[in-house]
């Protein structure tokens, strides 16, 4: 699943320091559990990945893929928190998604997982806008979530939808 973001800067000043993120909550039941999950940030694939504790049980996995369309996004980060972990509201969401956390920070779980993805910091040119994409992606094995990461980055490249 593709999901594209147009971010428009109406003003007549340049903005800078914009970052775009995208929060997940995924949930895998496939062990009969979602308390049992892992995140991690695939830093050969860049995306942000969570998959069973058993992956020899149950090998699937599914993942956030942030993509930047004509232009450059020089960071991906990621941030994790738990249940216990969560904000208290939509605000409190605001600086995991402006900050993340450092680039390799260690997997989280098995637990009950979250987790932050994203790119920036970026400019948004006055009157002007970044298009911004998150592919959702799932797959039965490793390989194949390799394999559809890459078709949905390739997809993106094309020209979208
Ligand atoms: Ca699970």
């Amino acid at each position: 699943m593709l999901l594209k973001y147009a971010l428009s800067n109406h003003g007549s000043i340049e903005t800078v320091g914009a970052y775009a993120g995208f929060v997940a909550d995924e949930d895998l039941f496939f062990s009969g559990t979602f308390g049992d999950d892992i995140v991690t940030f695939n830093a050969s694939l860049g995306v942000a990945e969570v998959t069973e504790r058993n992956t020899a049980a149950f090998p699937q996995a599914v993942g956030v893929v942030p993509i930047a369309a004509g232009f450059d996004a020089p960071l991906n980060y990621e941030a994790h928190v738990t249940a216990a972990g969560d904000p208290l509201n939509s605000a409190g969401y605001f600086p995991l998604l402006s900050g993340g956390f450092p680039e390799g920070s260690p997997s989280v779980g098995p637990g009950e997982v979250r987790h932050v993805i994203g790119f920036g910091p970026f400019a948004i040119p006055a009157g002007g806008s970044r298009v911004v994409w998150f592919a959702l992606v799932g797959a039965d094995n490793q390989t194949a979530f390799e394999a559809n990461v890459d078709a949905a980055r390739a997809k993106v490249q094309a020209g979208g939808l």
